[in-house]
Formats: structure tokens, C-alpha cells, sequence
């Protein structure tokens, strides 16, 4: 059934449809959703949900001209389908595919290749403006947001920014489907639970549309009286006053799944005389029944199958992986100290939280995605004698960057961060990687930066950084977690731990790469080449006497990180050698080159840059041939 999706190559091709047949086209957009995720792990929920709001922008606006930005980017889907993707549509995340979010070199419709949340309403306004200086004052800029976004203290930046400068032309739709991933919270979330509930509102929409039925679709008198309307009742409501007041027009609310009126109600906003704020409720996973209902679960569903409306087998992986093992650790660090807290950033999903929020429901806080707001609040509690966790995703805790020094590191605070998906973290792509945590982190004064090797190592780092007396980051990937045979070292500040010496080189490995390291050196054997290995676990304070002692004794060191290598653990290694006067040419490190990781299986991507086993094993070799040292021959003249 994709009799007029498949012809559709461009927005153009939209506007020469009628409604009838815009409706059927939304109906087989949810066919392809729903045939994608039958293959694969994908953004689902939120895009079945704005099948009818893509399908009105488009046939509303005309976008090589008029700005459009998708906040996020995971709700891409509908617009990919309908400017020019459709034949490749069930490529998306894999490797060489599309990308699961925007991507300008995929199309000109896609502006800007995002991921994280927020800054939707900034960049608008910024082509806006750019557009109105090189002389091109028609266009419109749209900024769709959905209302977990909404809180991020950035957009209300903007929206602040917005309302001054009185931008003409800024439409900024807030997709209310009363969901974040997880069910949104806040006061701003019971301010739109009222917006949208309000009897006056509701009253207003049903009389609008009955009115409209008896006047022509487009007209000024239509559109004359909507604004009378809702300006008539504006003042007694006081309906959206709090955008009101930053300098908006409220509109709304709209019902996201009624394109006639969603595209009336486009062409109204279209000609207001500042910016605009269009609510539009619409329901996540709209379409599918069981993503109706679960609409947390199908916000990135594990691949299923299905009949008609019915789930009848979910490929759920049954490995559990670091996010389990750091949130088992989490749960018992809690049921031991009282005064020990957790702070989510709007994943309690991602991070696997649900139990800790269930047992610990006073001792958990979701901030919502406000990730500077998380952090400084953890900061917050650190000073007042609690023990706080923040537990955020790598890459989006690049949004705290400033409160992480000010805040924490500048106070010496004990606030112990769990960097989650720290590392490739797969089919999302450069967005999501967890590439830059390092180096983020060993710039601040006063912070311990660890990087556990393995499972064991996670849980008795929370530990140590629960005991210790200033700030400690600790690092996971995304990957099923492992556990390397041996018994641990009890964790000590700035101690690395030897897991085996070698005569011929040295593995210093940072992370969890352990496992495929311990491997490598196995088949190196095989092969006559005797490597140790070191788990490094502290990037900073760095094991320098173990470390330089590796650096001295041995033909070859290999340095190896899942992050980049600009600034990161082999560039601590490197810094730590030239400081001591050590010579390091026999160094070689292995990470994440300085450029942005495609998307695609993290499996493929480790292997890609020579991060897993075989390229451990290549490494190796390369360095035990190219070394100018014969074998087993000491480095260390002493
Ligand atoms: C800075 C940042 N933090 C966290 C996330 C993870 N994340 C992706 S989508 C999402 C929920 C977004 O909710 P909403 O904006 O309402 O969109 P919906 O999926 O409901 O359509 C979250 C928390 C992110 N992408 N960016």
C-alpha cells in the first residue's frame, strides 16, 4: 500500500494532492513507519505522531525557501518520506544509510544535522535573521518542539529573545503529546495539562470549526475571525499568557491529527505580526494501537513483529549490558547511604532508573532535559551533605560543560557523574557518540576522570566515588557488559592495575575495551608475541609510575580508548612522558580520530577505526615489526 507514496519525490509533489488524498498518504507514511521497525530499532512513537503536522507544514510552507527545524531531530521520519527519501527510507540507521535524524548532506530540507534537544527556536531565529539581513524578508522560519524539549532552559533563551525582538515570521510549533520519552514533568507540563483542558479552549476549537465549515478555506474573514475569537477570549482566559508575556501570540491549542484545520490554522499564523506560539496536541504513536498505549516502550522499540494492530513478537535482547550493572550499583549505593541521591536528565528509561525511581522515589529527581539545571542542582545537594549521582549520557552532558566547572569542579564538590553511552554508541550516529567525555573532563582541576574496565570495575568505582571528597566521572559504554577474568584490585586513587606483564609490548587500556584486549593478547601469543595489558581505570590522576614504567621497559606501548584522541587518555600518556622526560616514539595510540563517527553498528564502527579484536591484534603486529627495537629488547637504560 504505498500507491502515492512511492511517487512522491519532493514537497511539490504534496501540493498537487487534495485532502482526501493527503489523508491516505498519512495512512501508508504509518505503513512504512510501522514496516521499518518490523526490521529494525527505531525512533517510532514520536513519529507516528506527527504524520499529519509534517504532511500540513509541507503543503502549508515551501521549504527551499521558508526555514523549517524539527527540535531534536528523532520525529524526521514523515518529512524524510516526503522529500526525496522514500526509496532508501529502509536504509535509515544503519551503516552508509540514512541517518535517523536530520542530515543536510542527505537533503536541502534538512538544515542542520541534529540530535539534541533545545536549540530548535535559536536556529530558526538565527536564519531568520541572517535571511532578513541578506535581503530575503518573505520567508517564514519554523521551529517544531515537542513539549519535553519545551523546558530546556535554552529554548525559553529564545523564546525570550524571540518576543523582544518581535521577529515577524518566527512560528514556533510546540507538538504537545504530553510525553518526553518518558511521561514529561514539571510545572510547565501542569501549565500545558491546563492549557489544553481548558473548557474555554476546547469550546473555542469545536465552534471554530463549525464556523469555518460555513466559510470558504482560505479568506481573509476567516482568518480575521479567528483571530477576533481568540483574542475575544484571550483576555477573560488568559490563555497562554505566560508566552503572551514573552512577546508571543498564542494559538492553539490545534488538534495535530486534523490537517484541514492544521492547515487553516497555518495559514492564519503565517501572517501574524510577531512571532507566534501554535500548540498543537497530538498523540504519540498515534496510529498504532500498542504505541498509543505504550507510547515509552515504542519511543525506540527493539524490532517486532506484528499483525494489523497487534504485537506478536519483540526481538528484545536478553544481554545485560553497563547501564544495568551502573544502575544495580546506583540501587545499592542508595539502600546502604541515605544520604546518597540520583539526578536524571529526562532518560530514567536510557539509564534503566525505573527501579531506583520506584524504591527511592524521594531520593530520585528527573530534571527533565535540562542537563546544566541537573548538574548545578546536584551541586547544590553536594554542599548541603548529600552524595548526589549524575547520571547522563555522555554526549548530552556536554550541555552542563560550564556548570560542570563552576559549580562542581570549582567547588571541589562530591558530585560522582555516571557518563552513560560513553564511547560509539551505534546507529544514532555523531550526535550520540560519547566521544569527548575525556578530554571534557581531565581539564578541570580537583576531578578524578575513570574509565572502569569492566563490570566488575563499574560498581567498585561508584564506590570509590562515593567516598571520595571532590568530583569523579565514570565512564560506559553502550555494549553489553563484560566481566575480565581476574580478581580486581581494590580501587585506589591514581592506581592502574596491571592484569598481565608481556616482553614484547604493552597494552594500556583505558576502559572497557579490556575484554577485546585480553583477547588480543591471547591470539598474539598464538602467534609468539608476548603482550601485557594495563587497565588503566583513572585518566586522571594518571598512574605515572606504572605507566612510564610500561613507557620504559617496553619495545612497544599501545594506548587505547574509546574516545577521541585529541585531548584524551593517549594524550595524557603522551603529556605525562614529554613532562618526565621519557622518550615515547615506541608510543602508538588507538581512539577515535578528530572526525565525526558515521552512524551504523557500534560493532562496525569499533572495527572500522581498529578498536576491536583483529585490530588490536593488527596493531600490534604493526608495532612489533615497525619498532626499531628487536624484540625483548628493554627499553629502560638504567
Ligand atoms: C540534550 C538532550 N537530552 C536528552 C535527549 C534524549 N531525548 C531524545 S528525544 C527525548 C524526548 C523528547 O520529547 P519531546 O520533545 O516531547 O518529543 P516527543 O518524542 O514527545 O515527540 C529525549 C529526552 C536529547 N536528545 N537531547
Amino acid at each position: 500500500m504505498d500507491d502515492l507514496l512511492s511517487n512522491i519525490g519532493s514537497p511539490a509533489d504534496l501540493r498537487r494532492l487534495s485532502l482526501a488524498e493527503l489523508e491516505q498518504l498519512a495512512a501508508e507514511m504509518r505503513e512504512a513507519l510501522c514496516n521499518l521497525v518490523n526490521a529494525k530499532s527505531a525512533h517510532f512513537a514520536s513519529n507516528l505522531g506527527v504524520v499529519e503536522l509534517c504532511l500540513a507544514l509541507h503543503t502549508s510552507f515551501d521549504f527551499r525557501r521558508d526555514r523549517l527545524i524539527w527540535d531534536t531531530g528523532h520525529q524526521i521520519y514523515p518529512h524524510k518520506l516526503v522529500t526525496g527519501r522514500y526509496p532508501q527510507f529502509n536504509s535509515i540507521r544503519s551503516k552508509g544509510g540514512l541517518m535517523g535524524y536530520p542530515n543536510p548532506a542527505e537533503s536541502e530540507y534538512d538544515l542542520f544535522m541534529t540530535g539534541h534537544a533545545g536549540c530548535s527556536v535559536s536556529t530558526v531565529m538565527g536564519l531568520k535573521s541572517g535571511d532578513e539581513l541578506v535581503g530575503e524578508n518573505q520567508s517564514h522560519a519554523v521551529a517544531v518542539i515537542g513539549d519535553g524539549a519545551l523546558p530546556s532552559g535554552i529554548v525559553f533563551e529564545a523564546l525570550n529573545n524571540a518576543g523582544g525582538m518581535r521577529q515577524q515570521g518566527l512560528i514556533v510549533i510546540l507538538n504537545d503529546n504530553k510525553m518526553s520519552i518518558c511521561p514529561r514533568v514539571g510545572g510547565l507540563a501542569n501549565y500545558l495539562d491546563r492549557l489544553r483542558s481548558n473548557p474555554v479552549y476546547l469550546g473555542l476549537k469545536s465552534e471554530v470549526s463549525r464556523l469555518l465549515k460555513g466559510l470558504p478555506l482560505v479568506g481573509d474573514s476567516a482568518e480575521k475571525l479567528l483571530w477576533q475569537i481568540k483574542e475575544g477570549v484571550k483576555s477573560g482566559l488568559q490563555g497562554g499568557i505566560l508566552f503572551e508575556e514573552l512577546g508571543f501570540r498564542y494559538v492553539g491549542p490545534v488538534d495535530g491529527h486534523n490537517l484541514a484545520e492544521l492547515r487553516r490554522y497555518l495559514r492564519m499564523v503565517k501572517k501574524a505580526d510577531r512571532p507566534v506560539l501554535l500548540h498543537v496536541i497530538t498523540n504519540k504513536g498515534q496510529g498504532f494501537k500498542p504505541a498509543e498505549e505504550d507510547p515509552v516502550f515504542f519511543h525506540t522499540p527493539a524490532p517486532f513483529q506484528r499483525e494489523r494492530e497487534c504485537v506478536i513478537a519483540i526481538q528484545k535482547s536478553a544481554s545485560r549490558t553497563y547501564t544495568h550493572t551502573a544502575s544495580d550499583a546506583v540501587a545499592d549505593a542508595m539502600k546502604r547511604n541515605p544520604r546518597v541521591t540520583v539526578l536524571t536528565a529526562a532518560m530514567c528509561q536510557g539509564n534503566k532508573l525505573e527501579q531506583v525511581r520506584d524504591q527511592f522515589p524521594d531520593r530520585f529527581f528527573d530534571t527533565g532535559i535540562c542537563e546544566s539545571h541537573a548538574v548545578a542542582f546536584a551541586a547544590g545537594q553536594a554542599k548541603a551533605g548529600i552524595r548526589p549521582i549524575v547520571d547522563i549520557y555522555s554526549t548530552f552532558l556536554q550541555r552542563s560543560y560550564d556548570q560542570i566547572f563552576q559549580e562542581v569542579a570549582l567547588q571541589n564538590l562530591p558530585v560522582s557523574f555516571l557518563l552513560d553511552r560513553a564511547g560509539l554508541t551505534g546507529p544514532d550516529g555523531p550526535t550520540h557518540h560519547g566521544s569527548f567525555d575525556l578530554a571534557y573532563m581531565r581539564v578541570f582541576p580537583n576531578m578524578v576522570v575513570t574509565a572502569p574496565g569492566d563490570e566488575l570495575d563499574l560498581k567498585l568505582m561508584l564506590d570509590f566515588a562515593l567516598a571520595h571528597d571532590g568530583p569523579v566521572s565514570i565512564r560506559y559504554p553502550k555494549a553489553k557488559a563484560e566481566k575480565v577474568e581476574r580478581r580486581p584490585a581494590a580501587v585506589e586513587l591514581g592506581r592502574a592495575e596491571v592484569i598481565r606483564t608481556g616482553r614484547d609490548g604493552t597494552l594500556l587500556v583505558c576502559g572497557t575495551l579490556l575484554a577485546d584486549a585480553m583477547q588480543a593478547v591471547e591470539i598474539l601469543a598464538e602467534d609468539g608475541i608476548d603482550v601485557g595489558v594495563v587497565n588503566v581505570r583513572f585518566v586522571k590522576p594518571l598512574d605515572t609510575e606504572t605507566i612510564l614504567a610500561a613507557i620504559a621497559d617496553s619495545p612497544f606501548v599501545i594506548t587505547v580508548e574509546e574516545g577521541c584522541l585529541q585531548g584524551g587518555f593517549g594524550s595524557a600518556v603522551l603529556e605525562a612522558a614529554g613532562d618526565a622526560g621519557v622518550d615515547a616514539s615506541h608510543v602508538r595510540r588507538l581512539g577515535i580520530p578528530d572526525r565525526f563517527i558515521e552512524h551504523g553498528e557500534r560493532h562496525e564502527l569499533l572495527a572500522d577505526l581498529g578498536l576491536d579484536v583483529a585490530g588490536l591484534v593488527a596493531a600490534c603486529h604493526k608495532a612489533a615489526v615497525q619498532d626499531s627495537l628487536p624484540i625483548s629488547a628493554p627499553r629502560r637504560v638504567s
